[in-house]
């Protein structure tokens, strides 16, 4: 890998976004690669309070993790994780949209 300096601002925003990921993952279970669900949910709490407010609520919090659990394991793959990283980044690129067409009319 480049060094850090090297990297474009796009590319640290990745590399954020994997060791997020690698963050949550219990150290003993590395090599499954896989989140449990109590994990998730302390960092659907801990990473996303501005863009994911309704996490709190534990019965919603509940409901999101059970949806990205695609395979039914019971553990949050790193695919899975995706899943959720895309659901945030759609509504925000949906806003882009909108404010861009609002500016060009
Ligand atoms: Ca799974």
């Amino acid at each position: 890998m480049a060094e850090e300096e090297c990297l474009t601002e796009l590319e640290l925003a990745i590399q954020v976004l994997v060791f997020n990921f690698y963050k949550y993952v219990p150290r003993r279970s590395l090599v499954r690669n896989k989140i449990s669900k109590s994990s998730l949910r302390k960092m659907l709490q801990t990473e996303f309070p501005h863009m994911l407010t309704d996490t709190g609520n534990r019965k919603a919090a509940d409901k999101l993790i059970q949806n990205l659990d695609a395979n039914h394991d019971g553990r949050i793959s790193f695919d899975e994780y995706w899943t959720l990283i895309g659901g945030i980044t759609s509504p925000i690129a949906n806003l882009i949209r909108q404010q861009e067409q609002q500016n060009s009319d």
